[in-house]
């Protein structure tokens, strides 16, 4: 692969587990003691508001505790060092990309830093703790706040440009990822006949038989020789 080719990079919950993020397939299904309906579906959040604002509130402090690992920095390395086409499109709702240095970056299912006025629809960057009493920056209203997250049922971020980058792909890397949640888990089948597609992941996934190359192993340990011979072969 030579380095004027184009790379597309999906991200999922096992970038982060060396970091101390839970995935979320990790036990029986149940997200840190809920059904996933109660605390990221727009439903769950109308039947429980206090509930999801805890769910989101305990995970949002937490981004506090974990550090980027050797596989977020691999990958901004990657970006760095390659003069073709690169995006990194993450399904995590962590920040550990950024801070690990990546920017060219989409959070398709939202970000746990920031927070969205359902009255104004003002996005805004939020540390702290968020509940049903908060007042919008933008325009004052109370009641009105939501975490900046794609829920299930609801439209994920960015597919356009997502889809424009899958088209013209030379190569996809699909890492720490189950392959369980559309539309993401449908991308390796939007990539062109001639795209390198390549699974990384410590076990096989629903989505292992769309990729031509698998590494089984953990993302610290694989992603940064992954990286390290992508770059060799420029
Ligand atoms: C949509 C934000 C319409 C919340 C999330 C039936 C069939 C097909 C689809 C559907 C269906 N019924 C409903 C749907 C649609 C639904 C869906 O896919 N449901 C699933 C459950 C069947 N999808 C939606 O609703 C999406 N919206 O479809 O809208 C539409 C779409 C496009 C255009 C027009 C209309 C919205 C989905 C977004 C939901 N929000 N996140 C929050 O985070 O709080 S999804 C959430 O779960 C995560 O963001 C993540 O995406 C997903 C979990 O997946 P993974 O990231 O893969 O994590 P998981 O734990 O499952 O796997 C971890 C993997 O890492 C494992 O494979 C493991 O082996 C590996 N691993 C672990 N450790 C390591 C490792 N690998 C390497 N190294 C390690 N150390």
């Amino acid at each position: 692969m030579n380095s004027t080719q184009n790379i597309v990079v999906l991200t999922g919950a096992g970038m982060s587990a060396e970091s101390g993020v839970p995935t979320f397939r990790g036990v029986d299904g149940l997200w840190e003691g809920h059904h996933i309906e109660e605390v990221a579906s727009p439903e769950g959040f109308a039947r429980n508001p206090a509930l999801v604002h805890r769910f989101y509130n305990l995970r949002r402090a937490a981004l506090k505790c974990v550090e980027p690992n050797a596989g977020h920095r691999a990958l901004a390395m990657l970006e760095s060092e390659w003069t073709g086409g690169f995006l990194l499109v993450t399904q995590n709702v962590d920040d550990l990309h950024e801070r690990a240095g990546s920017r060219k970056l989409l959070h398709m299912h939202g970000e746990l830093r920031k927070v969205r006025c359902e009255a104004c629809y003002a996005v805004a960057v939020w540390e702290n703790d968020l509940d049903a009493g908060t007042v919008c920056p933008a325009c004052g209203e109370t009641g009105a706040m939501r975490p900046h997250i794609v829920w299930f049922g609801e439209i994920p971020f960015e597919m356009e440009t997502i889809a424009a980058a899958l088209k013209s792909a030379d190569l996809f890397l699909c890492i720490g990822t189950s392959g369980l949640v559309y539309p993401a888990a449908g991308f390796a089948q939007r990539v062109s006949n001639e795209c390198r597609l390549i699974e990384l992941n410590i076990e096989s996934t629903e989505i292992s038989r769309h990729f031509h190359e698998h590494i089984v192993g953990a993302v610290s340990a694989e992603l940064p020789k992954l990286v390290e011979s992508i770059l060799r072969a420029r």
